[in-house]
């Protein structure tokens, strides 16, 4: 199957497990390696491999690679694979420059070998990580700072291991907060006042708003590698849960946990080994990608990416923990709640679906076919003119934005059908957003090979959807020095009002990123937020709006 060029871009950033001690052992059949060589090549592999082959390397976005498929193909096949890659979008490392002929000769050995086993992470290990920084009872009793809470927003610093707070109304930055390393989401708690945020080295940082400079409260690391963190949001006949629990997904070991929503102590650990959706094979490595919380039930919602499964987890006893496991399809990412947020739809990515999920019901609605690899965020909701409220996704893999209908009462007819396929720029999508109060469509594409497209937007006007799109500058739009950074444009984040959108402009490390605001009325440039220390921007989240669900 073909892969995009920007698919493997975006999997082929460095794991969060290179550096950590694994077990290893040597497979006798497979061609030798001095220790040198296989600390090596094992560096190689979690900085480029990992994310599609696996960390045990059983396969995902990539072909499995364990020495039972590998030592019988020999070293110089596998030669000609990693230097030229492969149509199915393997990448030409060797061809390429990004490795030496030696280093693709020691890969080929290396991937003949067992993979080293990283180890697992249990409460123990989590509680020697856990740190209760300010404790509840010396927390502020009411809001200690004259910012608009609602308003601020969470940008993530990727490289530095931050988050920037940023006031949405005067544009000032708050606080630059330490996280975990890279960090890739923030989620608030129901009520608003606690802000989480997940680094790709499973570390949570708790952020209290209330302190008069908002800051750390709690810490913890519950893993070795992870993406996903959310809050309980459930208040009604069940009891009232709201900011009681946090919960985390990670990659590695492959488990969620429960937390308690104030300090971030650890309560529940639950491993997501299993048998995969389909041919229900064993899997040792079902990754947790995206969580919500349901608004509807005591739940979360946790998709688990290799094994193909939603899992909603009750949350109302945790010590007789209820999962209600739903069969969708492999390869589960990120997604987002329709307009009524009773139906959640997440992209299985790499089948090219979106699975409708109904969390009142506990069931899966559809399986709908959409474009090539589907990454939508949260997605974005809206009312067509024609089919009633729909919800959107982009693909990484093709320039096309699907919409699906969400409403079965009102649109039966339309309801988990994709029901339009608008055209966009170019592949490379990663993220599209519109808000209850616009009328506007947004859509990036950081990952297209083409600067012209990954340093721009476009928006559609969503009574006219015919007309096409209008493309916005961005990365132009911010001024920044000509310094060969990539100025890729990510993620627009409407503020609370939902009158003005709000891009990053994400180069490199030691290159000039920004902030871009556009007027969602005008459509023109409003601000742009430059900082030195707004270095590599990536998501940002506006507390409201994360809270909420609105998007
Ligand atoms: Fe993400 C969301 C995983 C690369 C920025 N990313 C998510 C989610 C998952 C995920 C599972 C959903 C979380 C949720 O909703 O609970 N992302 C991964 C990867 O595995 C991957 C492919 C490779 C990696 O090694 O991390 C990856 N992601 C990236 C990037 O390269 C991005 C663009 C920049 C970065 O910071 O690393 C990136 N991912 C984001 C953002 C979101 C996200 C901004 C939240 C979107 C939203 O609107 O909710």
């Amino acid at each position: 199957k073909d892969v995009a060029p920007g698919d493997v871009q975006y999997h082929a950033a460095p794991s969060a497990l290179t550096g950590v001690p694994m077990v290893e052992s040597r497979n006798p059949k497979a061609p030798p390696m001095t220790q040198a060589e296989f600390d090596k090549a094992r560096q190689i592999y979690f900085e480029r491999c990992a994310g599609c082959h696996g960390v045990l390397r059983k396969g995902a976005t990539g072909k499995p690679l364990t020495p039972d498929l590998t030592i019988g193909k020999g070293t110089d096949y596998l030669k000609v694979f990693i230097a030229y890659g492969s149509p199915a979008g393997m990448p030409n490392w060797q061809t390429s420059g990004e490795m030496t002929e030696q280093e693709v000769d020691m890969m080929a050995r290396y991937i003949q070998h067992d993979a080293p086993l990283p180890p697992e992470f249990g409460l123990a290990d989590m509680k020697k990580t856990w740190k209760v920084i300010v404790p509840p009872e010396q927390r502020p009793k009411r809001k200690m700072n004259a910012y608009n809470i609602e308003n601020i927003f969470s940008t993530t610093l990727r490289d530095t291991g931050e988050v920037a707070l940023i006031d949405g109304d005067t544009k000032q930055i708050i606080n630059i907060v330490k996280t975990g390393y890279a960090v890739h989401i923030s989620r608030l708690s129901a009520s608003g006042r606690y802000l989480f945020v997940i680094g790709r080295d499973a570390k949570i940082n708790m952020i209290d708003l209330w302190m008069e400079k908002p800051d750390n409260v709690a810490e913890i690391r519950v893993g070795l590698e992870a993406r996903s963190v959310d809050t309980s949001k459930y208040k009604g006949k069940a009891g009232d849960f709201t900011d009681k629990y946090a919960i985390a997904g990670s990659y590695w070991p492959p488990q969620y946990t429960i937390m308690n929503g104030d300090t971030l102590e650890p309560l529940k650990i639950v491993s997501t080994r299993g048998n995969t959706v389909d041919t229900q094979d064993y899997h040792p490595e079902p990754r947790v990608a995206s969580i919500v919380a349901s608004h509807f039930k005591p739940e979360f919602v946790v998709n688990v990416k290799e094994t193909g499964k939603t899992l909603m987890v009750d949350y109302s006893n945790i010590d007789a923990l209820k999962v209600t496991e739903i069969g969708t399809a492999r390869f589960l990412h990120d997604g987002g709640w329709d307009s009524t947020k009773r139906y959640f739809m997440v992209a299985a990515n790499q089948s090219n679906k979106i699975a409708a999920v109904d969390a009142k019901e506990g069931k899966l609605v559809r399986l709908i076919d959409v474009g090539k690899i589907p990454h939508p965020g949260r997605g974005a909701n809206f009312v067509h003119p024609t089919f009633g409220p729909v919800w959107a996704t982009g693909h990484l893999g093709d320039e096309t934005i699907s919409l699906i209908g969400t409403d079965p009462l009102k649109h039966k007819q339309h309801a988990f059908k994709e029901v339009a396929k608008l055209t966009g720029p170019g592949g490379g999508a990663l993220f599209i957003k519109s808000h209850p109060k616009s009328t506007h469509l947004y859509s990036d594409a950081p990952l297209n090979p083409d600067p012209k497209i990954s340093q721009a937007v476009v928006v559609y006007d969503i009574r006219n959807l015919d007309k096409g799109f209008t493309v916005l500058p961005i990365a132009e739009w911010a001024g920044l020095p000509d310094d060969g950074g990539a100025k890729r444009v990510v993620q627009p984040e409407y503020n609370k009002a939902g009158d003005e959108v709000w891009f990053a402009v994400w180069s490199a490390k030691d290159k000039a990123s920004a902030l871009v605001v556009v007027d969602d009325k005008t459509l023109k440039l409003k601000t742009v937020i430059k900082d030195p220390r707004l270095i590599t921007p990536t998501g940002h989240f506006n507390v409201y709006n994360t809270q909420h669900d609105v998007y």
